[in-house]
Parts: structure tokens; sequence; C-alpha cells
């Protein structure tokens, strides 16, 4: 028993890895080329043409993108924080499944132009995705290189248009306990809240993702549509959004409403920076085995060089 579905996770994993290098390299090949990064594969679609589960097609590589090795597709999807779904790490995965992820409706408000509620699908360009591998490092000091699917957050925002009293972007996740057994407990602030300054949601690296390894996001990664930050922890990157609210003022933020002390409204990955309760210096590589050797965190998680701007005037000893 134990031997079987120990071998099909294996054979499955193997399968959508390699599946995702030889697409990834026809890709590549056809940058080098100079041809246009092409149309890969097409799937069975539902509504509006993209489909709940499965391969995503239509999406070009970004040339930047990293050569680090990829966190594997069973641990990226497995080992997961989503607490409104638990708060082990194995808890997304579990329970995650009574998530339904449509029909799926955002809700736009505040300092901005396109107010209003809008299926997911009418708000963003899916026809139009980028594959995009980042660092991601969360918190609690471990790590991932996560092949994510998506756009920049810039281009929903331009559409979206907010005017200039726009200061920051707030995002919201879902709060329904007849699909998030989660929310049942007061484990944190329901519904889940995060946000960035208006200069941070438009740079280039702030991304939204909707899909994962080439395929629509598995519901404990924060189906149908979710943010990510790689400079900054991973409890910023905030899953399975409803609502994005345009303020004047610096919003509230879950982690930040829980523990003022530990988690602060910018959360850049910061090795000079420690938690309270632990060192931020270095940070463990998921997915290459529990007694892999820690390595040295970076600042801005290695995204300094694209990053740093947004912070020259800030005590980032003080604007933790
Ligand atoms: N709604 C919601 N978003 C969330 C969380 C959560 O508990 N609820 N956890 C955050 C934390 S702490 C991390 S590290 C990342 C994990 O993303 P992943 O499971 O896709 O790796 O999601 C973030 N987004
Ligand atoms: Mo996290």
């Amino acid at each position: 028993m134990l031997i079987n579905r120990k071998e099909k996770i294996r054979s499955s994993e193997i399968t959508k890895e390699s599946i995702f290098r030889d697409r990834r390299n026809l890709v590549k090949a056809g940058i080098s080329m100079g041809i246009i990064p092409s149309i890969i594969t097409n799937i069975i679609s539902t509504g509006h043409g993209f489909p709940n589960s499965g391969q995503i097609s239509n999406i070009s590589t970004w040339q930047e993108s990293s050569d680090e090795k990829l966190t594997p597709y069973e641990h990226v999807t497995n080992y997961n924080n989503f607490y409104e779904f638990g708060t082990g790490k194995d808890d997304p995965a579990k329970n995650a499944h009574s998530l339904k992820t449509r029909p799926w409706s955002i809700t736009i408000d505040g300092e901005v132009e396109k107010k209003g509620t809008f299926d997911f699908e009418d708000l963003v360009d899916l026809n139009a995705l980028e594959e995009r591998i980042y660092r991601f490092r969360c918190v609690e000091a471990w790590s991932m290189v996560i092949p994510w699917v998506g756009f920049p957050l810039k281009k929903l925002i331009d559409y979206l248009n907010p005017n200039s009293n726009a200061k920051y972007v707030q995002f919201f996740t879902l709060n329904d306990p007849n699909q998030m057994p989660g929310v049942r407990y007061r484990s944190l602030q329901w519904p889940y809240r995060e946000g960035l300054t208006i200069e941070e949601a438009i740079n280039p690296l702030s991304f939204i993702a909707v899909g994962v390894y080439g395929e629509v996001l598995p519901n404990q990664n924060g189906a149908p549509i979710r943010l990510v930050v790689p400079w900054k922890y991973g409890f910023k990157s905030i899953k399975s959004i409803v609502r994005i609210n345009f303020t004047r003022e610096m919003p509230q933020t879950t982690w930040k409403t829980a523990n003022y002390r530990e988690y602060g409204f910018y959360s850049n990955v910061n090795p000079e920076v420690s938690h309270p309760r632990w060192s931020q210096a270095y940070e463990r590589k998921i997915g290459e085995g529990l007694f892999s050797a820690k390595v040295p965190t970076q600042l801005f998680n290695g995204y300094q060089e694209e990053v740093s701007y947004l912070y020259k005037n800030l005590d980032l000893k003080l604007n933790y």
C-alpha cells in the first residue's frame, strides 16, 4: 500500500516536471531563434475559456527567469500555508478541495475608477499569460523556487485605473466557513488581508498568479487568483483574492494585526532584521531533504537591484 502510494506520487511528479522542462526548453529555443514565444498546448476549457484545472495554454516565458533549481511540484503543492484550511503545512492540500473556484467574483473599491464586482475572467486577460520563476522566502525561514504563471500586477492596476489619492492597495481573501474549515477558528483575523504601497504594487516583480508549473493553480496554492511578491516574506503573497481596495492610508494586514511586534507592514526579506523569536539570516530550501544545509538569506530575497529604490528613505529596522 505504502509503496504503491509513494510510486504514484513519484511518477506524477516526474511527469509534471519533465513536461514543464520540455515545454520551457521549447519556448527558450524559440526566443533564442528570434521567434515570438509560441502557443504550446491547449486543453479543454470552461466558461470564458480558462480551464479550472490542468494545463494552461498560451504561456510565454519571461526571459529574465532564473535558472535556479526548481522546488519539486510535490513540495510546492503539499507543503503550504493557507490557514483558512488549517494551520499545518499539509492541511491545505488535504482540505482545500472544498474551495469552489468557479464562478469567482472580485470586488474593486476605494480610490479607483473601475469600481464594482467582476467575474475574475473578465478582469484579467487570461490569454496573455507569462511564466516567471521566482524565489519565495517564508518568514518561517524556509524557501522554494517556483515557476508561476500569471501576469504583472501592474497590468491589472493600469486597467483598474486608481486615482491620485490611492497610495496603497489592499487585498482580501474569501472568508466562507462553508468552504474553509479553518475560518471557524480564530487562528487569524478573517478575511485574511494584505497590502502594498502603490509603488510596490506597480513594480514589475509584483505578480498575479493563476497557475504554477504550467497548470492552473491547485486550490491549496490560492486558486483561482493570488498575489506573488518575491522580495517579501511569503505571507504577503495573499491567496484566493476576492476584493482589491485602493486606499489613502496604510491598510490593515492580517499578520501585523495578529502581532505587530513580529510582523510589520513591509515585511521585506532581510537577513539583518531578526524575527523576535528567530534569526532571518539563513533559510532551508524545501525539497532538498530535511537536513539539507541552510543557505544565507539575501536582502530583498536577492532582488535588491529591482526593488531597493522603493526603500531609499526608509529605515528598514523600523519599517520591518
Ligand atoms: N489567504 C491566505 N493567504 C496566504 C496565507 C494564508 O494563510 N491565507 N499564508 C501565506 C503564507 S504564510 C505563505 S508562506 C504563502 C504560502 O504560499 P504557498 O503555499 O503557495 O507556497 O501564502 C501566503 N498567503
Ligand atoms: Mo509564510
